[in-house]
């Protein structure tokens, strides 16, 4: 039988995100529409590392890259945008109401203020503040792997932020409705501390998130440029139209981008994908453990679960 409503996304903010993406599906609503509804949780949530009040880039501007697919392969994504709250949003309408999938910079920003979003104020959260400061002192540029808890000995110890936040800015959602269609949604302040001008995966449609109504959908979270390198959610869903259930596509795109690495163990390195098929079945796998992912099928049922890691 197939399991269908089902909501899945990245990290610990799934949790909540899951349970507004959820009262869309379980009403019968539209997975899209749940995707949505779901990161925009995580983009205005205060104490998370997504959004406005994430930390900004090297040299002290936010800059938030999101990017949304439906049923129907049609996609949208911003990248580069500051000062707009929901770049979710924005990528959405990027997909319905112009004939691109991707705006960046100020021209995605003046976009976002003719579609009737408000420009925010410039300026940095009190939490994005101190952590900057922080981080100037010593100006490293260099990733730090995105984990929550860890299970694995050999990964970097789980680490807080100074805010008490865990040590990771993005989230990715995928959903199967109950008519049986597929959506995903990605959003993202990028890492910390990037280079002005930086993006990651989460705003290139098939590194971050890839949706093919037909087999399934995937998104992905940690050192974007990897993710990129091997296409890694288009990847993901390949590999599931070959027959693989979730979770080994994600293992296999993980070791993708191990075999690139010469299985050489760093402590920097930092992938996760997460995926659903058309049957309702999820998965998700990482380089490190200590990534989180949230599963929700039911109004009781909304759980984190630990995402199986290389060994
Ligand atoms: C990026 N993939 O910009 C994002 C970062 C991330 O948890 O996932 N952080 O490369």
């Amino acid at each position: 039988a197939v399991r269908k409503p089902i909501v899945i996304s990245t990290w610990g903010e799934g949790i909540a995100a899951n349970k507004a993406a959820w009262e869309v599906l379980r009403k019968g609503g539209r997975a899209l529409d749940a995707v949505e509804a779901g990161v925009m949780v995580t983009e205005s949530s205060q104490n998370c590392c997504v959004g406005l009040g994430a930390n900004p880039d090297r040299d002290g501007y936010v800059t938030l890259d999101a990017s949304i697919m439906d049923e129907n392969g049609n996609c949208g994504s911003v990248a580069f945008l500051e000062r707009i709250k929901h770049p979710i949003s924005v990528a959405r309408r990027v997909m319905e109401k112009t004939p691109h999938v991707m705006l960046v910079g100020s021209g995605a920003q003046q976009f976002a203020i003719a579609e009737g979003f408000p420009l925010e104020k410039p300026g940095l959260s009190d939490d994005a503040q101190r952590n900057y400061k922080n981080w100037l002192q010593k100006s490293e540029y260099k990733p730090i792997p995105n984990i929550e808890n860890s299970g694995n000995p050999h990964a970097f110890a789980p680490r807080k932020l100074d805010n008490g936040d865990w040590n990771h800015d993005t989230i990715g959602m995928v959903a199967l409705d109950a008519q049986g269609n597929l959506s995903g949604s990605c959003t993202t302040s990028g890492m910390a501390f990037k280079m002005r001008g930086r993006l990651g995966d989460s705003p290139i449609i098939g590194a971050g998130l890839f949706v093919d109504n037909e087999v399934g959908a995937a998104t992905a979270t940690g050192l974007g440029e990897e993710v990129i390198k091997i296409c890694g959610t288009h990847l993901v869903v390949e590999l599931m139209r070959q027959g693989l259930k979730p979770e080994e596509a994600c293992k296999q795109a993980v070791e993708r981008i191990l075999r690139k690495n010469k299985y050489q163990k760093r402590d920097d390195l930092q992938v996760g994908f997460i995926a659903i098929n058309k049957q309702g079945e999820y998965g998700g796998y990482c380089i490190q453990g200590g990534f989180n992912f949230a599963v929700c099928y039911a109004d009781d049922h909304n759980v984190l679960i630990e995402s199986k890691h290389f060994q």
